[in-house]
């Protein structure tokens, strides 16, 4: 079986240090997240960035400052959000594109997402989609729901999405689709030839479907956005806590971590 990439989603746009005191969100305390969750095994590192009060944004030159603290740390592969946060236009999500960054998320649909509608109209997810192309940069696909990746396998056909994509499972946000290891098997079986996966569990759900993904030949993505407890009733400490115990998981399952290398082989990232 293939090595795992650990994906570790450091910041997100919902969680606040009131929540979750240990989130980082200015430039060098994402920065060093990443550092310490690139020496606990995490090999890609999904970013969103905020302003100093907390509030979402994805300006481009907050990107630049997080990018540059974490490559000035190591040499993990970075992944910017083009989701932001839920009521940013299509323009502002797309910004960090432009620092040609090797990956970046790209939502297959629209989805309810808890109290709030997450808006992917077909023509700016296309946009999206041929940004990405042009610039070379690989996007990982978000899937919310089933018939995202029917959305997805039709844009493949038509040339609009590179052949071995990559998707990742967004499992268990209230309005989509549950957390379940039937939900999981499912979307799994949809996949077109050639893909990688991974899962991200919302919840308690991030370490429970990360074991069946690292079962599976799957991938995992851990971290504060989707999770901000180690177990029931305890916050975790740190991102880096959450991936430590995840490739603890793997290398007992005998399922070894990527290094940022290994990964961007297996995901044919030049
Ligand atoms: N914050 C969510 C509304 C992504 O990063 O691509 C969307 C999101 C997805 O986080
Ligand atoms: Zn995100």
């Amino acid at each position: 079986m293939n090595k795992l990439i650990i994906t570790v989603a450091l910041t997100g746009a919902e969680a606040s240090k009131n929540d979750q005191p240990a989130l980082p969100i200015a430039p060098q305390e994402i920065a060093q997240s990443a550092y310490e969750c690139a020496q606990a095994g995490a090999s890609i590192v999904h970013l969103h960035a905020r302003l100093p009060d907390g509030t979402a944004t994805q300006d481009k030159a907050v990107y630049q400052d997080i990018i540059a603290a974490v490559r000035a740390r190591c040499d993990v592969i970075i992944q910017v959000s083009t989701g932001g946060a839920v009521g940013m236009t299509a323009q502002e999500r797309l910004a960090p594109v432009e620092l040609n960054p090797e990956m970046a998320t790209l939502s297959m649909g629209s989805v309810n997402f808890g109290g709030d509608i997450f808006l992917n109209h077909p023509a700016d997810m296309e946009a999206f989609a041929a940004a990405m192309v042009a610039r070379g940069i690989k996007p990982e696909l978000e899937i919310f729901d089933a018939g995202m990746i029917a959305t997805a396998r039709r844009w493949i056909k038509k040339g609009l999405l590179p052949a071995r994509p990559h998707f990742d499972f967004v499992l268990g946000v209230p309005g989509a689709m549950p957390a379940t290891p039937e939900a999981l098997m499912y979307l799994r079986s949809q996949l077109p030839e050639g893909a990688t996966w991974t899962v991200a569990g919302i919840g308690p759900a991030q370490l429970q479907l990360g074991a069946m993904a690292i079962v599976l030949g799957g991938h995992v993505r851990v971290g504060f956005e989707d999770n901000i407890y180690f177990r029931k009733g305890e916050l975790a400490t740190s991102n880096a806590q959450l991936v430590q115990r995840i490739a603890e998981v793997s290398r007992l399952l005998e399922r070894p971590v990527a290094t940022p290398s290994e990964a961007r082989a297996l995901l044919g990232l030049t």
